[in-house]
């Protein structure tokens, strides 16, 4: 019975999963799913083809529509289709989270260790809607979730290594129990690094961080196709150096907790039926007394919290499948700002940078599929969102934006179809999309966020308008025994663009800033962005990729926009013989030509940077180590990039040495 089961669901689930690779694997709690899954789609392992022992930026940097800016070496945010995070989604397990920093040190992505993720979805434009609004797309970290009745009850990993550049030494453990009514899932994690030295060899002080991180799920199955489940993160970071930034992170503290009741069903429209609960908080202080140059002392912590519930149904009828996804969420966004001459006694100011705002919203949405012959599929899908906020110290939004409401609802729609055709070796698509988003709580309601990229303080606008994005997108490709080759291209028209303007009124208040900002909408602006991908067997164990990449946006008077990847390419060759491997890479970006003065950006020349690695993997019986030794910037290259915030330079070269033991 058991098994005729699981071969229902596997043809199942097969169907669904399918799809697309960039559809979300369900949060994996019975058996029958996960076997499934782990049939169905190959999940992306968090390393790198050059490292296996990643950061999770540094994963993320291995993705074709993710770049990073860079304010140190912690904590890089990512940028999708070279958009900033506020036009993004980016959640843990379908679950919303926002940094607690107005100078955004603290990514989501900062929050989560290599070994508590499964793997990391991505997805670009509209059909990333099913998390909730979106313009540039959504990036959904996954938890890892062990299946229940594997046959091996025990399995784990342990990890370690070190980085000569910076000195960093990390250790990184996890161990899974699985049984046939229960489960549960641990990891504990340290990285400690001092400062790094770039290719003149020159130490970039303030460039140090302190990262410990635990995780705990447990599962219990309830019946045979239901299960129940709790997970929490605990992440410290401490004592970490920003380098681009006037200030450094003296603490940042979050705990993330969800609680969530999963069924599957064996027939009829519904076939899995997820619901969770969630709570996360974080809290956020940043300390400006290390450095010297500061005459005006600032204490600026910040806190977010937010609690929510997402739930999702997996549908499937035919040659249909679907899912709908309902996502609510309450968060609570506070940032101080306290100003200190040298005598700390006196304290000559006190603002709220983020007035205690509050963002509500609810949300409906849906992604469908029809297979409509054996070559062809339709995808249509949609979201509905309601956006609301308020402010409750709303006298520091009055003093820009006099008799602002304190309230401000938005309904926030989203639409998006696109088609798939594969004939024989080749495969293509087009799509289209159309979506809202709600200015982000800083774009909204901050006040005096200082930005040391263009040395602006920045004030939020409550009354902007939605950014509404209207979208194309295409691809092509070719696959053989041999090779592969595949091109994307997507082009976005955002109406009301956000960004900052000079406003005529007001006198900065940090003492390092020029003169004062307002987040404003543009007309419009226009992004295009295009990817080609190819990978080649030369030999059986000999293999090679290449990727190239360009992006290019303007505003409405034709004018560049800041963060803008330029032409940039990565090659790598890999061999690989019994035990052993070498894998050697050289990546780049061509000069930055399509620099933005206005926003502060100014000419990046190109630069290129060649890495080595090799492995050697011992087995026996069920126990498996890899050692590996590597070099990252072998010729120790001087280079900062487009996004290197206040071009501080980039590491120079950096060996590694890690170890992994798994069983
Ligand atoms: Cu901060």
């Amino acid at each position: 019975m058991m098994k005729k089961l699981s071969i229902t669901f596997f043809v199942l689930f097969l169907g669904m999963n399918a799809k697309a690779q960039t559809e979300p694997a369900q949060s994996d709690s019975t058996k029958v799913l996960e076997e499934v899954e782990v049939t169905a789609i190959a999940k992306r392992k968090i390393e790198t083809e050059l490292k296996m022992s990643v950061s999770v930026d540094e994963f993320l940097a291995s993705s074709d529509n993710i770049s990073f800016i860079k304010r140190g070496a912690y904590a890089w945010e990512p940028l999708l289709n070279n958009m900033s995070t506020e036009r993004s989604t980016v959640t843990i397990d379908g679950m919303h989270i926002f940094g607690a920093c107005t100078d955004k040190m603290d990514p989501v992505t900062s929050y989560v260790e290599s070994n508590n993720l499964s793997t990391i979805d991505i997805t670009s434009g509209q059909e990333g809607s099913l998390h909730g609004a979106t313009v540039a797309g959504s990036i959904d970290l996954k938890r890892k979730s062990t299946p229940f009745g594997l046959a091996r009850k025990w399995s784990g990993a342990y990890q370690t290594g070190f980085e000569f550049n910076n000195k960093q030494f990390f250790n990184l453990g996890n161990l899974s129990y699985s049984s046939d009514k229960f489960v549960a899932d641990g990891s504990i994690a340290f990285r400690k690094a001092g400062n790094y030295y770039d290719g003149n060899n020159d130490e970039v002080l303030h460039s140090q961080y302190n990262k410990f991180n635990s995780s705990l799920g447990l599962a219990y199955k309830t019946s045979s196709l239901s299960s129940v489940r709790v997970d929490a993160i605990f992440d410290m970071a401490k004592d970490v150096g920003f380098p681009a930034l006037p200030m450094d992170l003296w603490l940042s503290r979050a705990i993330i907790t969800s609680a969530a009741y999963k069924k599957l069903f064996e027939e009829g429209l519904v076939r899995a039926w997820d619901t969770k609960l969630y709570f996360n908080a974080i809290e956020h202080y940043m300390d400006d007394t290390k450095r010297p140059e500061n005459l005006v002392h600032m204490d600026m912590p910040g806190w977010s919290t937010t609690y929510g519930l997402v739930s999702r149904a997996n549908l499937k009828r035919g040659e249909y499948s679907g899912d709908i996804q309902l996502n609510v969420y309450e968060n609570l966004s506070i940032a101080e700002m306290t100003m200190y001459p040298q005598d700390r006694s006196n304290r000559t100011m006190f603002a709220y940078s983020w007035p205690w705002v509050t963002t509500r919203f609810a949300g409906l949405s849906m992604n469908n599929s029809w297979d409509i012959s054996e070559a062809s599929r339709l995808n249509l899908g949609g979201s509905l969102g309601w956006n609301y906020n308020r402010s409750k110290y709303v006298e520091f939004n009055w003093i820009f934006h006099p008799g602002t409401p304190q309230e401000k609802n938005r309904i926030l729609p989203g639409l998006h179809a696109s088609y798939q055709l594969n004939i024989k070796q080749f495969d293509f698509s087009v799509g289209a999309g159309y979506g809202h988003r709600a200015p982000s709580v800083s774009e909204g309601y901050g006040y005096y966020i200082y930005n040391s990229f263009d040395r602006y303080d920045y004030i939020g606008n409550p009354d902007l308008k939605n950014e509404i994005s209207y979208e194309a997108n295409a691809s092509a490709g070719f696959r053989n025994e041999r090779m592969g080759i595949e091109a994307t291209a997507n082009y976005f028209h955002i109406q009301h663009y956000i960004v900052g303007r000079i406003l005529s009124l007001g006198s900065p208040m940090n003492y390092q800033s020029v003169d004062v900002k307002g987040y404003t909408s543009l007309n419009y602006a226009t992004l295009f962005n295009m990817a080609l991908n190819a990978n080649y067997d030369i030999l059986p164990h000999l293999h090679w990729k290449g990727t190239l990449r360009y992006a290019r946006a303007t505003d409405d008077k034709g004018g560049n926009l800041p963060f803008i990847r330029p032409l940039s390419y990565q090659t790598s060759l890999h061999f690989m013989h019994r035990e052993f491997g070498v894998q050697t890479s050289l990546n780049g970006d061509f000069a930055h030509d399509d620099y933005s003065p206005e926003y502060g950006e100014d000419l990046t020349p190109a630069y290129s940077i060649w890495n080595i690695s090799a492995d050697y993997t011992i087995s026996f019986k069920n126990f498996k180590t890899v050692l590996q030794v590597g070099a990252e910037n072998l010729f120790n290259k001087y280079y900062s990039t487009y996004a290197d915030w206040g071009n501080i330079p980039r590491m120079g070269r950096n060996i590694f040495t890690s170890m992994k033991f798994s069983f």
